[in-house]
């Protein structure tokens, strides 16, 4: 099967509605299918806006944003829910099982593909321990499980999807350092040929990406593998010491 899930920005600027200044000035990058793109930088820098940009949250103003070369503006939004699974920063459950909520993106998704996806998402043992399992209740907006779980269930249910482009908005952060690296480890397995781009706030989350884009003031300032950015980049190093 052909390989898809390219993702290229060319030039993009981007502000909101009414504002005046981009949040996001000459953004260029490229991420291919099976590596794994991470964008670190310190708050307000632009992150959630650079990944909001592919599955049209907004355009951009100037520039392209292209999947498998098409300009996103071109696609409808069928194509790009199939192809872009997008796990934003305040990961939303509604009310209704697990199951249900696992199921959004694809309702006619086995048990087995949900328990294979939770196993991913290190999400499996704590649905396994509660009494009604799948069929357990999910109070609206997800409060009566934590952070961490509401994060898990969230990346369950984008990989119940099978996307080729996965977006991960900080999703790694209410995890503890060792769960984060045992999913990080078993979503890179599961996912081997899908195009993975990471919002990071924690560098052992981001460390191991093919590419590590440093964003700041809406601006990519460097960019390159963990070590090299060691080496080069002054703003890399601050947040590294962080
Ligand atoms: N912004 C805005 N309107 C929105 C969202 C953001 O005006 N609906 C502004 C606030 C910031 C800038 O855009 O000044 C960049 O916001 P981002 O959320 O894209 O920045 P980060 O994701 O880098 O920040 P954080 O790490 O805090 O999530």
């Amino acid at each position: 099967a052909a390989r898809a899930g390219r993702v290229e920005f060319r030039n993009v600027t981007f502000a909101y509605p009414g504002a005046e200044a981009p949040v996001l000035s000459d953004i260029s990058f490229t991420a291919e299918p099976g590596q794994t793109v991470a964008i670190i930088g310190s708050t307000g820098a632009g992150k959630s806006s650079l990944l909001g940009l592919l599955p049209r949250l907004y355009d951009a103003a100037s520039g392209e944003v292209l999947l498998d070369g098409v300009p996103v503006t071109r696609l409808d939004r069928a194509e790009i829910t199939q192809r872009v699974a997008m796990v934003p920063q305040r990961p939303y459950l509604f009310s209704g099982t697990i199951g249900h909520n696992l199921r959004f993106g694809k309702p006619e998704a086995t048990e087995q593909e949900l328990w294979e996806a939770l196993t991913v998402a290190q999400a499996a043992d704590f649905v396994q321990d509660k009494a009604a399992g799948l069929d357990s209740r999910i109070s609206q907006g997800g409060t009566n499980v934590s952070g961490g779980q509401r994060q898990r269930l969230c990346i369950a249910r984008a990989l119940v999807t099978e996307p080729k482009v996965y977006l991960f908005d900080d999703s790694f952060s209410a995890l503890d350092v060792a769960t984060d690296a045992r999913l990080r480890r078993a979503l890179k397995a599961k996912t081997a040929d899908a195009t993975v781009i990471i919002v990071g706030q924690r560098v052992s989350t981001i460390a191991d990406a093919d590419q590590i884009l440093v964003l700041d003031k809406g601006r990519i300032v460097d960019r390159g593998t963990h070590e090299e950015l060691l080496e080069s980049s002054s703003t890399y190093q601050e947040i590294v010491e962080s």
